[in-house]
């Protein structure tokens, strides 16, 4: 499995996207196939492969991660009625894209189990 996915390229401004937000440690941009009204993706910029690679090191990247799908919720005026946050993990949690990301999926009502 090679390490460098199309999120890396996305994260290094060398594939397009369209980035919501961006500063020296995430990137969040829109999912290019949206599963809810408001799709976006909360990458870390250094590359990890899956949350299995993440360590103690990363303790505050991860934090980082979901304060800033917290921030984007509210700025997208999904906060009051409600989101969810998703991270796949590998092949049966169905991770497609091999650099570890954030889901935020907002602006319709989410069922529970997801599938
Ligand atoms: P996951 O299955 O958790 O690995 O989710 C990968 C997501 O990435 C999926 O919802 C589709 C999205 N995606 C795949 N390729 C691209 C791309 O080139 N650009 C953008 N913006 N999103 C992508």
């Amino acid at each position: 499995m090679p390490t460098e996915t199309i999120f890396t390229r996305i994260v290094r401004g060398e594939a397009p996207a369209r980035i919501v937000y961006r500063d020296d440690e995430v990137t969040a941009f829109h999912d290019i196939s949206p599963a809810a009204p408001t799709h976006i993706l909360i990458v870390p910029n250094k590359t990890l492969r899956t949350l299995n690679d993440a360590g103690p090191d990363d303790q505050a990247l991860l934090g980082k991660l979901l304060l800033t799908a917290q921030r984007i919720a509210a700025e997208m005026g999904i906060a009051e009625q409600g989101y969810r946050i998703v991270i796949n993990c590998n092949s049966q949690g169905g991770q497609s894209v091999y650099h570890l990301h954030l889901h935020l999926l907002g602006g319709r009502h989410m069922t529970w189990p997801p599938g």
